[in-house]
């Protein structure tokens, strides 16, 4: 058969589990995951390369209403995405029924998008039987989809199907990839993002919200040891104390938890050295913004 390749953005609203699917497709962490909404907030290339083809997934901020000009960033991503793909996996919650967001989507979608569009429903694992018929059909009024599938990205149900869907709609062409390359980030991005998801996971209500990490340094001091420099910026001083916890309580274990994972991922130790500073209402200020790395793509 012809090789076939290109790019498959995962679109959806938060929390759908679109990093999810995107890191179980690469069988390791490539992107960050939490139970918290508007998680990711870049667009990350995932490379899955197979014998007939080279899938390019491209994971993306959920879609929202955007309350902040951090939002505005992230939607604006996300809808980039849209335009540059080949194929796009539109990612929804089937344990619910669809909602306002997934709507906008859709109707984005119907507006924007040129390429065929396959409705991937997720967390079929949550699916109770009588709401399989009611869920799918409510899902499938959304819009016009060229397949669809129902899935689990945490246990793995129907991945390989919907893998072969996806080969099935993209172009014939040739790896653009090497074989061993997963994804175009590099570990700088992944540390900072690391960081960035233990504060997700350890910190709660708005702070989690208001983190953004940037790597000052990151120097590998020999073979086997990595030397790593970043610091915690959040909006207001009682988050700083938060982030800080008492006696440093807070911040300790933010770093030992990204450091075990840093370790895992480089395969090498790592010397992690975490600052917590504040950047007054930095996801409402477009220059605050450009600085820490949000710059935002012309769509
Ligand atoms: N039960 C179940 N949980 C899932 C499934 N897929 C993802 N999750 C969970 O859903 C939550 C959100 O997953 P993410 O992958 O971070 O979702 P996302 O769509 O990338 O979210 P944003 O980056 O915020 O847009 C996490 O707690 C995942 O473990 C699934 O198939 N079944
Ligand atoms: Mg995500």
């Amino acid at each position: 058969m012809e090789h076939r390749s290109g790019f498959v953005s995962i679109i959806g609203k938060p929390n759908v589990g679109k990093s999810t699917l995107m890191n179980a497709y690469l069988g390791q962490k490539v992107a960050i995951v939490s139970p918290k909404p508007q998680t990711t907030r870049h667009k990350i290339r995932g490379i899955l390369t197979l014998p007939n083809a080279q899938i390019i997934f491209v994971d993306t901020p959920g879609i929202h209403n955007p309350l902040h000009k951090l939002g505005e960033y992230m939607v604006k991503t996300a809808i980039s995405a849209i335009v540059d793909a080949d194929v796009v996996v539109f990612l929804v919650d089937v344990s619910q029924l669809p909602d306002d967001e997934d709507r906008l989507i859709a109707q984005t979608l119907k507006e924007r998008c040129k390429s065929p569009v396959i409705l991937a429903m997720n967390k079929m694992d949550l699916l109770t039987p009588d709401k399989v018929k009611p869920h799918t059909e409510a899902y499938l009024a959304l819009g016009e989809f060229k397949d669809w599938i129902l899935i689990s990205a945490t246990t793995g149900d129907n991945l390989d199907k919907l893998r072969d869907i996806i080969i099935s709609y993209l172009p014939p062409g040739p790896r653009y990839y090497p074989e061993d390359q997963i994804t175009d980030v590099d570990e700088r991005f992944i540390a900072a993002e690391l960081i960035r998801e233990k504060a997700l996971h350890f910190l709660h209500q708005e702070v989690p919200h208001s983190v953004a990490v940037v790597i000052d340094e990151f120097k590998d001091r020999s073979e086997d040891l990595s030397y790593i420099s970043a610091t915690i910026f959040v909006e207001k001083e009682s988050q700083k104390a938060i982030v800080i916890g008492k006696d440093g309580a807070m911040l300790k274990k933010i770093g030992q938890a990204a450091r075990r994972e840093l370790e895992l991922i480089l395969g090498r130790k790592v010397y992690l050295e975490l600052w917590v500073k504040v950047r007054k209402r930095w996801r409402k200020d477009e220059e605050e913004l450009r600085r820490l790395g949000y710059i935002a793509p012309k769509v």
